[in-house]
């Protein structure tokens, strides 16, 4: 053996190890996007992940990674998948076999996940057997070649052939570009999928039996850095635990209201278009919003009342909730008065004159005003059970947070922007409130903590809308701290008591620190 190679060799198995892993990872992900999208390895093992997972390790990601939490899990999963196969390559090197133990686990582990998930097929494991066993055979063709004595050809005698390491390196660069053109053709397969996109771009939304009344003047104020009264699609904010965002075909999407009701109810997406479509302006919030956060917006929804499809059904008098589930086995408990008030709880099909994007719920979600999304705003809608709240705990409501989330009185300083510098003279704090469904009578503002000065309140739209409000201010030079809070359109000023967003909601005044110089 040449000086040194012991070490190197070692190099090389990890090596080995991280291109087996990556053929079998592609060759599972090429297999599911051609036959069971669902089914991908990545997807069902993020999912999991996803629903395992504990609330504060939720909270952590979306504070740290905002709405690219998703992304950041896909590669957390990634660089632990390349540790475990870097160590699987290393340990068959030491002894044939304990490498290959390992990938195949990953792979069992992958099919028993993958035939839980809701939706599961009866082939749902396939695509993950279909990575163990390529990466298992890829694992041992490569590391053979490191270890001449268990060649299949080795001469008799014990005498060792010598190792070839450029065929060593030509197989593995080799296993390792399959694996990763696999990948790119499984996301090119994947994109096929956008098909949904396709038929969502060529949809025409019915018109409004009942229309929105037009944004009021004067709710909306020109102040540069201040939040959009509506908020555009594509700023949306999107918070959900689809991995994967479910594409639904409308020609196959259908609801069916059931439980205690007096007559189960199934509706297919023509016959949702049929019925008298309504606008709505409602601001949608998370209950994972921390203070001053983001995790909030407004649009113009179109759809149909709930209360009109749960009256069709016919409601038992002891049934006091809703559980809606999506096509991905999300689920949300509404509380049934709110679906069965004048408020305007749809089962929404537009947004801002659009259909719904496709990670905004495509084709039918719910919206209701004056509740967390977690507790409402169920998106793939397709059933509503009416239920109790004794009887059963919806997806978030399993993990800690509250069963019901109404929505806190919040306020948020938009204008100065935090920590930015700015020029002393006359200037403008602006900013949001909300209390959906409640409404906002006025916003308070204080500098340096003196004494409150009342913010102009522009229009609202309604009062399940958030509101923009303004004050100008002198900004004199030096460091200064910004505070804001609401008063409620029923006398409650927003509590200066902080808590966390767990498990019903953030609270305190939102305070920034702006330097003028
Ligand atoms: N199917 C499904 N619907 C869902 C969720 C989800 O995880 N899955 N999350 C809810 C939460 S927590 C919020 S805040 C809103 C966010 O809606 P948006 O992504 O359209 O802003 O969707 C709700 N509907
Ligand atoms: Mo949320």
């Amino acid at each position: 053996m040449a000086q040194g190679s012991g070490t190197r060799d070692g190099y090389r198995a990890a090596a080995a190890g991280l291109a087996a892993v990556t053929f079998g990872a592609g060759l599972g992900e090429l297999s599911a996007a051609l036959f069971l999208p669902a089914a991908s390895p990545f997807a069902v093992i993020g999912g999991a992940l996803i629903d395992i997972a504990p609330s504060w390790a939720k909270d952590l990601a979306i504070a740290l990674f905002d709405t690219f939490d998703k992304a950041a899990l896909l590669i957390g999963i990634a660089v632990v998948l390349a540790a475990i196969a870097a160590a699987a390559g290393l340990l068959e090197r030491r002894r044939a076999g304990a490498g290959v133990v390992i990938v195949g686990a990953i792979g069992v582990v992958g099919a028993a996940i993958a035939m839980t998930r809701t939706g599961a097929g009866a082939f749902s494991w396939a695509p993950s057997a279909v990575a163990g066993a390529a990466a298992i055979v890829a694992l041992r063709v490569l590391i053979r070649r490191l270890r001449p004595d268990l060649a299949l050809a080795a001469p008799a005698g014990g005498e060792s052939r010598p190792i070839d390491r450029r065929q060593f390196l030509i197989w593995t660069a080799a296993a390792g570009a399959v694996g990763v053109v696999a990948l790119v053709a499984a996301n090119v397969a994947h994109g096929a999928s956008r098909s949904i996109e396709a038929i969502r771009k060529a949809l025409r939304l019915p018109t409004a039996a009942e229309r929105a009344a037009p944004i009021p003047a004067g709710a909306e104020l020109d102040i540069p850095g201040l939040a959009p009264l509506v908020t555009p699609n594509r700023d949306f904010y999107r918070i959900d635990t689809a991995l994967v965002v479910p594409q639904v075909d409308p020609a196959e999407w259908s609801l069916r209201i059931h439980g205690m009701v007096d007559r189960e109810l199934v509706i297919t997406w023509e016959e949702l278009l049929a019925l008298p479509m309504q606008e709505a302006d409602v601001t949608l919030a998370c209950v994972s919003n921390d203070v001053g956060g983001s995790l909030i917006g407004n649009a113009r929804w179109l759809g149909h009342p709930i209360r009109e499809l749960l009256a069709r059904a016919g409601v038992a008098d002891d049934a006091d909730m809703v559980l809606s589930t999506s096509v991905d086995g999300f689920t949300a408990s509404t509380p049934l008065e709110v679906l069965t008030d004048d408020r305007d709880s749809l089962l929404a099909i537009g947004m801002n004159g659009d259909p719904l994007p496709v990670e905004h719920g495509f084709p039918v979600r719910m919206v209701v005003p004056g509740l967390y999304g977690y507790v409402s705003a169920t998106k793939w809608v397709t059933q509503l059970e009416v239920t109790r709240f004794d009887r059963v705990d919806a997806y978030w409501t399993t993990r800690g947070w509250d069963a019901r989330g109404p929505i806190k009185l919040q306020s948020r300083i938009d204008v100065p922007r935090r920590g930015r510098q700015i020029d002393p003279g006359e200037t403008m704090i602006a900013g949001m409130a909300w209390q959906q469904h409640v409404g906002v009578r006025g916003v308070e503002v204080r500098v340096d903590g003196g004494s409150w000065m009342t913010a102009d309140l522009a229009t609202a739209i309604s009062d399940d809308t958030w509101v923009q409000w303004s004050v100008p201010w002198t900004a004199e030079s030096g460091d200064h701290q910004i505070e804001c809070r609401a008063i409620s359109a029923t006398g409650d000023t927003q509590t200066s008591n902080r808590t966390p967003p767990a498990p019903n909601g953030a609270e305190g005044w939102h305070r920034i620190s702006v330097s003028v110089a």
